[in-house]
């Protein structure tokens, strides 16, 4: 092998074996949770799903719209463009995500630390989620919510889409709440122990969420809810904007660390390999707790902020690149001890022996490829200048299809690939419908999101019926991105059904089984050490203080800058 080559692969030939020591639960040799509570964290997430039906649909409008066939005149009950597009973006990136992370994070937990939750929490938390959809989707389905998911004041909607998406959020916390007793029950049991990865890393994910969510709690919950009850003269947009992005990029990652519990903590162990290294991990996940206030990033065109918090808002967003860059790294390495275990040699063959027959493995491999796209298109729109060309354009969506759409959702389908048989005590109904269902996403979205982008930088905006747009037609540049964006979207929605069939089929029809095959979790090569410095990872509480004083620092000064609030009358979309 040449020397280069040599370098930077030493490991050829190393399986990986012999070495790996510390499993990431409490005990692996057996635990299951109580059937009563397993139906409470199954549930939120097939409702998440039941619901993506109707995202899915109109997702299906919305991309076919960019190729200039209108389906809305077809849909009952949906009148506008911009209503389809809020049941879109309201459904599939706020109601799907908290309800899979809801239901999976609270699984993960308790498989962690290997004892069950409190039920009245997860009773509540199902509850609240429940109560808050429903009252959303009134407002959304009764064409008194045409806000968008970012409903930005002055776009007004009717108070129960405010008060049914506060009632989503506090389910949030109700979860974590029942991670926090479930863990400090454990800790007093365990006095001195290491928190078990798998606990640790979802624990974070919702702590970091706690933190992050305060600011859209203060925009609801003060601003939003009195304006849309009439006790409150008007909106300040650009203070509700600033609370809303406050939350609005942490609640990205929301979104994404639950799939990096998985991609960290449980794919090492479905591919055969193992994760490298627990500390390494543990870092990765502070660093989202620390870096929360980047949110300006999608605000370097509003007026009301300085160039300076706007440029430090930049340095940070850099910063949080890099606890996605480690996770690159070290899922990588992981594929790669899999393969090389499997036989796979060379640089790059290790990669062609990971089971890929496997659905899980597959859909999960896939999103985390289109991911590799999904950050790069976020450190372009990071960077302020590329921001100006951007923003407002087709190509944002075309990166948040990419990230939200595609690493996020394609990772959540692969993971249903393993648990929905785990919940149901039955075979997954077909693999090789879920291996074309796996493929069809990603060849979907490249497709849909090259086509957005395309779009983007010859100037398509986002958030426009562009079949309507009477400009539309006399820019014929335009035209080959919106077909790319309608096939894709037509690929996409074909996937969709896909994924629809398998799950009813599995939950209904899937072969049943005698057993439960427990949840597949990893080992770690290098344990936890329990002494030195490593330890203060699992105090969480001073990376929050930590994470609350940066935030004071960068949004302090803005936020006092602009009191008192100035309030504008609402307009009804
Ligand atoms: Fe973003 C806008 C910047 C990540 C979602 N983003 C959005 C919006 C959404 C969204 C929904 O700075 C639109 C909001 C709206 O409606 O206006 N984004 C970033 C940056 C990152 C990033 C720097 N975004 C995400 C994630 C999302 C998401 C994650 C959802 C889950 N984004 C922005 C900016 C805007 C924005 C600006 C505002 C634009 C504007 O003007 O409006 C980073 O966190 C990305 C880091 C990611 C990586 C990739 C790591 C790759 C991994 C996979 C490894 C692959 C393996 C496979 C192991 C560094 C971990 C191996 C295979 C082999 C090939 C061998
Ligand atoms: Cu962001």
């Amino acid at each position: 092998m040449p020397r280069v080559l040599r370098a930077i692969a030493p490991y050829d030939g190393w399986k990986g074996g012999g070495q790996v020591s510390t499993s990431v639960v409490y005990n692996p040799s057996k635990f299951e949770l109580p059937e009563d509570q397993l139906k409470l964290i199954k549930w939120p997430i097939y409702f998440g799903f039941t619901l993506f039906v109707v995202g899915a649909i109109m997702g299906l409008e919305q991309a076919l719209d960019h190729a200039g066939i209108r389906l809305i005149p077809y849909m009952p009950g949906i009148n506008s463009y911009y209503q389809g597009l809020t049941l879109h973006g309201v459904i599939n990136a706020l109601v799907l995500t908290t309800a899979f992370a809801n239901g999976f994070m609270s699984l993960t937990t308790a498989r962690g630390l290997s004892r069950p939750l409190n039920k009245p929490l997860l009773q509540l938390a199902w509850w609240l989620l429940v109560v808050g959809v429903l009252l959303a989707a009134f407002a959304m389905f009764t064409g008194n919510a045409n806000v968008l998911f970012t409903f930005y004041p002055p776009l007004e909607a009717h108070w129960t889409f405010y008060v049914g998406l506060a009632l989503v959020v506090i389910s949030t916390w109700v979860t974590s709440a029942n991670q926090l007793i479930t863990l400090s029950a454990w800790r007093k049991e365990h006095p001195g122990e290491r928190i078990p990865l798998l606990a640790f890393t979802s624990i974070a994910t919702y702590v970091m969420w706690d933190f992050a969510s305060v600011g859209i709690a203060i925009e609801v919950v003060f601003l939003l809810i009195p304006w849309s009850f009439g006790l409150l003269a008007g909106a300040d947009p650009l203070l509700s904007r600033t609370l809303f992005w406050f939350t609005g990029h942490p609640i990205v990652y929301y979104w994404l660390l639950p799939v990096y519990v998985s991609w960290y903590t449980l794919i090492p162990k479905q591919v055969g390999g193992a994760l490298f290294s627990d500390r390494f991990t543990r870092v990765a996940f502070v660093m989202f707790i620390l870096l929360i206030p980047v949110g300006f990033h999608h605000q370097y065109v509003d007026p009301g902020i300085t160039q300076g918090f706007k440029f430090t808002s930049t340095v940070m967003t850099f910063g949080i690149f890099f606890p996605s860059l480690m996770t690159a790294f070290a899922v990588m390495y992981a594929l790669e001890i899999g393969g090389r275990r499997a036989g796979g040699n060379g640089l790059i063959g290790w990669f062609f022996k990971i089971p890929w027959g496997d659905p899980s493995v597959c859909a999960q491999v896939l999103a985390m490829i289109v991911f590799l796209l999904g950050g790069l298109s976020g450190l372009m729109n990071a960077s302020y200048d590329m921001n100006l060309i951007v923003h407002n354009t087709a190509f944002i969506p075309g990166h948040f299809h990419l990230t939200v759409g595609t690493a996020v959702v394609l990772s959540y389908m692969g993971i249903c690939y393993w648990m929905v048989p785990y919940f149901e005590k039955r075979k997954l109904w077909s693999r090789k419908l879920a291996l074309v269902q796996s493929v069809l996403w990603f060849v979907g979205v490249l497709i849909m999101s090259r086509g957005l982008m395309m779009g983007g930088l010859l100037g398509m905006p986002r958030r426009t019926d562009l079949a309507l747009a009477p400009y539309a037609a006399n820019l014929p540049e335009w035209h080959i991105a919106g077909i790319l964006t309608g096939i894709g979207g037509a690929i996409l929605f074909t996937s969709a059904v896909c994924f629809f069939i398998e799950l009813g089929m599995t939950i209904f029809a899937g072969e049943p089984e005698a057993t439960r095959e427990d949840i597949p979790f990893t080992a770690t090569v290098q344990a936890p050490e329990s002494s030195g410095w490593e330890p203060n990872l699992d105090r969480l509480r001073y990376w929050v203080v930590t994470g609350v004083v940066l935030t004071v620092l960068v949004y302090g000064p803005v936020l006092l800058a602009h009191m008192p609030p100035t309030f504008v009358a609402g307009l009804q979309p």
